[in-house]
C-alpha cells in the first residue's frame, strides 16, 4: 500500500498554534522555538495543506499597538495570497493572559467579562477581514475548581449572554461567519462549562441567535470524557450543527494529549473518517467542512520533526480514507450489512399512515410475537466489525 500525497483538494488545515507549540508543559520549559507565521503558511502550502487557523494572540502578540497589528496582519494576508492558503477559521485566546484565570464570558469579575467580550468582538472583525467562515470558541477557562466558587445558573446566563452578543454582532455586521463551540470536560480548569458535545448542543438550543452557533468537536476532548467521538459528531451532524472539526489523537482518559490523528484510538479514527467520507450508511446530512488538525507535535521532536508530525496527520487521514472507501466498496461488506440489518434501522417503526389505534391493535407486534424466537437471532455485528478491522489493517 503506497502512502497518498495530500493536495489542496483534501482541504486539510492546521492551527498556527499546533506547529508553533514550543513544548512548554507543566514540568519543563520549551524544547523548540516558534516559526515565523509567514514561514508556517509557506511550509503548509509546500506540504499540500489547504488552510490555516489561528488565535488572535498566535499571530499578533498580546498588547501590540494598532500599527503593529495592521503590519502583522498585512504581512500574513500577503503570504496567504501568495500561497493560496485559506484562512478558514479564526479563534480568540481568552485563556492565556492571567486576567482570564476565572474565565472570560463567565468570570465572576464583570470587568473581565466586558474585556473578554471586547477582545472576542475585535477578533470577529479580523476573522471577517481575512475571509474566515468559522469562528471557534473554546472556553477552556470557563469553569471552576470548586463548586462553591461558581453560581452555575448565573455562569450559564452570562455564557448565553456573551454568545448571543457575539452571534448578534456577526449578523448585524453581515459577516459570513458561523460560531463553532468547542467542548472539553476539564483542563485547564478542574471542570469546564459545556463539557461535551451533548451539553453544548443543549445549550445552543437556548440561544436567541443559535441558528449561527454550532459545534467544533475535538477528538481528544470527547475521549477524555470517555465518550465516542464518532457518535458525538454524528449527533451534531444529525442536528445540523457540525460546523467544524478538530482532529487529533488521544489514548483514553488522561490529560489532553493532542497526538497526531490516528495515533490514539485508531479504530475510532477509522470510524470517524468513514463517517466524514462516506456519510451515514443510509444517507443523510454530510460534513463538507475543512479537515482541521488540532494536535501538538510532541515535546521530543525537533523543528524537522514538527513538519514530519504535520505530514503524519494528513497521511493518517488519507490512509484511513482509502481504507474506509475500500470497506464500503467490498461486496462482502454489503452482504454483512444486510445480515446486520442496518438498512432495516432506516425503516420507520410505524408503517406509513399507521394510526396509533391500528398499531395498538396489531397483535403481530406484541401479543402474537414469538419474543423468544426473535431473541435467538443474532445480528452478526462481530463479523462486520472484523471485516472492517481487516480493511483497516490492509488485509483486504
Ligand atoms: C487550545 C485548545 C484547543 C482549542 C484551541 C482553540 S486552543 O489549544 O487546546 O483544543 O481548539 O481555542
Ligand atoms: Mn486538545
Ligand atoms: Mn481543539
Amino acid at each position: 500500500m503506497s502512502i497518498p500525497t495530500p493536495t489542496a483538494a483534501d482541504r486539510f488545515s492546521f492551527g498556527l498554534w499546533t506547529v508553533n507549540w514550543v513544548g512548554q508543559d507543566q514540568f519543563g520549559s520549551a524544547t523548540r522555538t516558534p516559526f515565523d507565521p509567514v514561514d508556517v503558511v509557506y511550509k503548509l502550502a509546500e506540504l499540500g495543506a489547504w488552510g490555516i487557523t489561528f488565535h488572535d494572540d498566535d499571530l499578533i502578540p498580546f498588547g501590540s499597538s494598532a500599527a503593529e497589528r495592521d503590519a502583522i496582519v498585512a504581512r500574513f494576508a500577503k503570504a496567504l495570497a501568495a500561497t493560496g492558503i485559506v484562512c478558514e477559521m479564526v479563534t480568540t485566546n481568552t485563556f492565556s493572559h492571567p486576567v482570564f484565570k476565572d474565565g472570560a464570558f463567565t468570570s465572576n469579575d464583570r470587568r473581565v467579562r466586558r474585556y473578554g467580550l471586547r477582545k472576542v468582538l475585535r477578533n470577529v472583525d479580523l476573522a471577517a477581514e481575512l475571509g474566515a467562515t468559522t469562528f471557534v470558541m473554546w472556553g477552556g477557562r470557563e469553569g471552576a475548581e470548586y463548586d462553591t466558587s461558581k453560581d452555575y445558573k448565573a455562569a450559564l446566563d452570562r455564557y448565553r449572554e456573551g454568545l448571543d452578543t457575539v452571534a448578534g454582532y456577526i449578523k448585524a455586521q453581515g459577516y459570513g461567519l458561523r460560531i463553532g463551540l468547542e467542548p472539553k470536560p476539564n483542563e485547564p480548569r478542574g471542570d469546564i462549562l459545556l463539557p461535551t458535545v451533548g451539553h453544548a448542543l443543549a445549550f445552543i438550543s437556548t440561544l436567541d441567535n443559535g441558528d449561527i452557533v454550532g459545534l467544533n468537536p475535538e477528538v481528544g476532548h470527547e475521549q477524555m470524557a470517555c465518550l465516542n467521538y464518532t457518535a458525538g459528531i454524528a449527533q451534531a451532524l444529525w442536528q445540523g450543527k457540525l460546523f467544524h472539526i478538530d482532529l487529533n489523537g488521544q489514548k483514553s482518559i488522561k490529560y489532553d494529549q493532542d497526538l497526531v490523528f490516528g495515533h490514539g484510538d485508531l479504530m475510532s479514527a477509522f470510524a470517524t473518517v468513514d463517517l466524514l467520507e462516506n456519510g451515514f450508511p443510509g444517507g443523510g446530512p454530510r460534513y463538507d467542512g475543512p479537515r482541521h488538525f488540532d494536535y501538538k507535535p510532541s515535546r521530543t521532536e525537533s523543528a524537522e520533526g514538527v513538519w514530519e508530525s504535520a505530514k503524519a496527520n494528513m497521511k493518517m487521514y488519507l490512509l484511513l480514507k482509502e481504507r474506509a472507501l475500500a470497506f464500503r466498496a467490498d461486496p462482502e461488506v454489503q452482504a454483512a450489512l444486510q445480515a446486520s440489518k442496518l438498512s432495516e434501522l432506516a425503516q420507520p417503526t410505524l408503517a406509513p399512515g399507521e394510526s396509533l389505534e391500528a398499531f395498538l391493535a396489531d397483535r403481530g407486534a406484541f401479543e402474537d410475537l414469538d419474543v423468544d424466537a426473535v431473541a435467538q437471532e443474532g445480528f452478526d455485528f462481530v463479523r462486520l466489525n472484523q471485516i472492517a478491522t481487516e480493511h483497516l489493517l490492509g488485509a483486504r
